[in-house]
């Protein structure tokens, strides 16, 4: 376990544990698409794809099925998957018919770069290759638990969930979000895709349901939180779904912590094995970017 010590007691080393998994997700990104074609489409995914962000999801995928006794490897398949996903969301979300950004963690964003009908291509491919990479031959992984993820990977990412949240953030004005419809949005956007890379990582590590079921709820409360969080990184955006334009800074970040120590509680009976999942929790809320 990765233990730092502060005033002499062991706390766990979030920063070394972030470097080491996302060193390893950013490996698997580095190998899978060294095997793709050099061609534009190829170049419009590696410039989002690799080096990427902070690695997030993937990363909860991996502490997940760590914190349920299993390993890194098991759940690669969903961790690569999830951020393939967020990746092509994020390349959509910039579209000039969306958000219609230039940037993107300080690069141009994928349509400047390469033309609109290349980005939206992008994003398209890339919704196929998480399901071509969670789908493949892994060893140590059961077919059961690889046929539900996926599963629970289309629901999280569809109508339902990612997309429908997107939707509806979109077709909302200002005068039609409350604070439950800016959770419901928020659920759905953002939590629903956080929740299944942790739910995933756990299951294909050979979690039991009771756990899977906490680690649902865990990871819930962790993704709205986060999407607060972000929002409040973002103070002065006149988003219509921002938690600072419905809900105030004081009212949202109060919302936020409620939210941290409801996920807290969602994991208690993991003790000390939920270590890496809860100091991610932390991250996810008190992070600056
Ligand atoms: C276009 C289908 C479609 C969906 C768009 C995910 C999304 C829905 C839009 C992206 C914009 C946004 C603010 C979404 C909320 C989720 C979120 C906080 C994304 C940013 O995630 P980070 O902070 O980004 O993990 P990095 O850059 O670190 O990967």
């Amino acid at each position: 376990m990765n233990l730092a010590t502060q005033n002499g007691v062991a706390t766990f080393d979030l920063h070394a544990y972030l470097e080491a998994r996302t060193k390893q997700v950013n490996g698997f990104f580095e190998q899978w698409m060294a095997s793709r074609s050099e061609g534009v489409l190829a170049q419009a995914i590696r410039h989002l794809l690799l080096p990427g962000g902070k690695r997030f999801r993937p990363v909860l995928a991996i502490a997940a099925a760590e914190a349920v006794g299993g390993r890194a490897e098991q759940a690669l398949p969903i961790a690569a998957a999830v951020e393939l996903i967020h990746t092509y969301s994020l390349i959509h979300d910039d579209l000039p018919c969306m958000d219609d950004d230039d940037e993107r963690r300080g690069q141009p964003t994928v349509h400047v770069a390469y033309g609109e009908a290349i980005a939206v291509l992008a994003g398209d491919a890339l919704q196929a290759m998480a399901f071509e990479v969670l789908t493949r031959r892994h060893e140590d992984v059961s077919i059961e638990a690889l046929l539900a993820t996926a599963h629970d990977l289309a629901r999280a990412a569809g109508d339902l969930n990612l997309v429908g949240g997107q939707a509806d953030d979109i077709l909302f004005g200002a005068d039609d979000v409350d604070a439950a419809r800016l959770e419901s949005v928020h659920r759905r956007k953002t939590a629903a895709l956080i929740a299944v890379a942790i739910v995933g990582g756990a299951r294909l590590a050979g979690a039991d349901v009771l756990t899977l079921q906490r680690l649902q709820r865990f990871g819930e409360c962790m993704g709205l939180a986060f999407q607060i969080a972000d929002d409040l990184l973002d103070e002065t955006s006149e988003e219509v779904c921002s938690s600072v334009r419905v809900l105030g800074v004081a009212a949202a970040r109060a919302r936020c912590e409620e939210l941290l120590a409801q996920a807290f509680d969602e994991i208690a009976e993991l003790g000390e094995c939920g270590a890496a999942l809860r100091a991610l929790a932390e991250f996810a809320v008190r992070r600056e970017r």
